[in-house]
């Protein structure tokens, strides 16, 4: 394990994370109800995609039953996940967004 120093140089078993930050995948899940248009305008607004990325990812999800909507740090892939899942209820859809740790 590694260690750091504290104000006073007292040395301190304090684990230090030292590889690169993992990193999630935010998935949407298809449904039989969520309009292709809404899920479209998910991916644009919460995702940044322009409107042909988020209709390719759409039909992805439609015909293969998921689909990948971003890479982020958990935080942000969090905060995403539950922006997304709240607009859809909010809306009435059933919507489902989820995360996975990327490989
Ligand atoms: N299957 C939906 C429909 O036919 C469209 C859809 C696409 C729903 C992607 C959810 O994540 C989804 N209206």
């Amino acid at each position: 394990p590694n260690y750091t120093l504290d104000s006073d140089t007292v040395l301190e078993k304090v684990p230090v994370r030292v590889k690169p930050p993992r990193r999630w995948k935010v998935v949407l899940y298809n449904d039989d109800y969520t309009p292709m248009d809404f899920v479209v305008l998910v991916l644009m607004r919460f995702f940044g995609h322009d409107e042909d990325a988020a209709t390719r990812i759409m039909w992805q999800v439609h015909t293969q039953g998921k689909g990948v909507c971003g890479i982020y740090s958990r935080e942000i892939a969090e905060t995403k996940m539950m922006q997304v899942n709240r607009f859809s209820r909010e809306n009435g859809h059933p919507l489902l967004c989820q995360i996975e740790l990327h490989d």
